[in-house]
């Protein structure tokens, strides 16, 4: 085993990313889908809609879609709650995952940001939203350790051009930080400064991770067809990184609370009684 993670570590360091085959466990990807089918399957039957009973790629898909035409707004809650799941940060924090993160040097490893839930299908294009991320690096969302890795998981097997893989530029990574345009959402590489033929699909299954540099140069690939691809993704980084140390742990995410009530009159004192009350045997 050390050996393997030896071979992965070179090719990670040489292309600047790398697949970990089979790094998180089946009952785990299981849990997460099931998660994600559950709040979406909460929200239809609230709203009267009978859920699918498909456990399969296309069910969640239908599931999915009929939130989103029911209700854009609820439909991009569910969404949101993803990123916050336990069961997306227990796979992602595997221990195969944390081992190879900390046979990179990595001393003592740290969330730049929350998770993120990477949601492709033709039919869930938010309007005026994007769907495919353009060429990007993720080091300026993060700005923290040089060696500051992306992990990211699919939730069903990418392994087809048309299936939406990630595709990266191999050892783009060597070239640092590229110029590029800042958007809301992520930081595009400027075109003058990659060529588009150097891109290459990394297909992986579920179980499988792609662990990358937050430096290399990759984007949504291409998809065809009505199917879904999902995946999450984390960044760790590498708190006690030499220029992480000197630059004083820049920390760039800022938590922002709404604490407006939302639901005004809410919750009355039987509301939360009623969740205390002892069940009859
Ligand atoms: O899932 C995708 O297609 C894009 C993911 C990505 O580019 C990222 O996490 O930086």
């Amino acid at each position: 085993m050390p050996e393997l993670i030896q071979q992965y570590a070179s090719c990670y360091k040489k292309n600047g990313y790398v697949v970990l085959p089979s790094a998180v466990s089946n009952q785990k990807v299981s849990k997460i889908r099931s998660d994600i089918t559950t709040l979406f399957c909460k929200q239809l039957a609230f709203l009267g809609i009978r859920p699918s009973s498909d456990a399969s790629d296309r069910g969640l898909l239908e599931n999915m879609c009929r939130l989103f035409d029911e209700s854009l707004e609820r439909y991009q809650c569910c969404l949101r709650q993803v990123n916050k799941l336990v069961s997306v940060y227990e796979a992602l924090c595997s221990e195969q995952v944390l081992s190879f993160v900390r046979h990179l040097g990595f001393e003592v490893i740290s969330f730049p940001t929350d998770a993120v839930f990477h949601c492709m299908a033709n039919r869930l294009r938010i309007p005026n939203g994007y769907m495919r991320l353009a060429p990007h690096q993720d080091w300026p969302a993060m700005q923290s350790s040089l060696d500051a890795v992306i992990v990211w998981a699919p939730l069903m097997d990418v392994n087809t051009e048309a299936g939406f893989p990630l595709e990266m530029i191999p050892q783009s990574h060597l070239q640092g930080l590229l110029p590029g345009i800042t958007h809301d959402h992520v930081y595009e590489v400027d075109p003058n400064y990659y060529d588009p033929e150097d891109f290459s699909p990394v297909y992986a299954n579920r179980g499988d991770v792609i662990i990358f540099s937050a430096f290399c140069v990759h984007k949504t690939g291409d998809h065809t067809g009505d199917f879904l691809r999902l995946a999450c993704s984390t960044r760790f980084e590498n708190v006690t990184e030499k220029t992480n140390v000197i630059r004083g742990y820049p920390s760039i995410h800022r938590r922002v609370v709404d604490r407006e009530i939302r639901t005004q009159g809410f919750p009355k004192k039987e509301d939360v009684a009623a969740v205390f009350e002892q069940k009859e045997r």
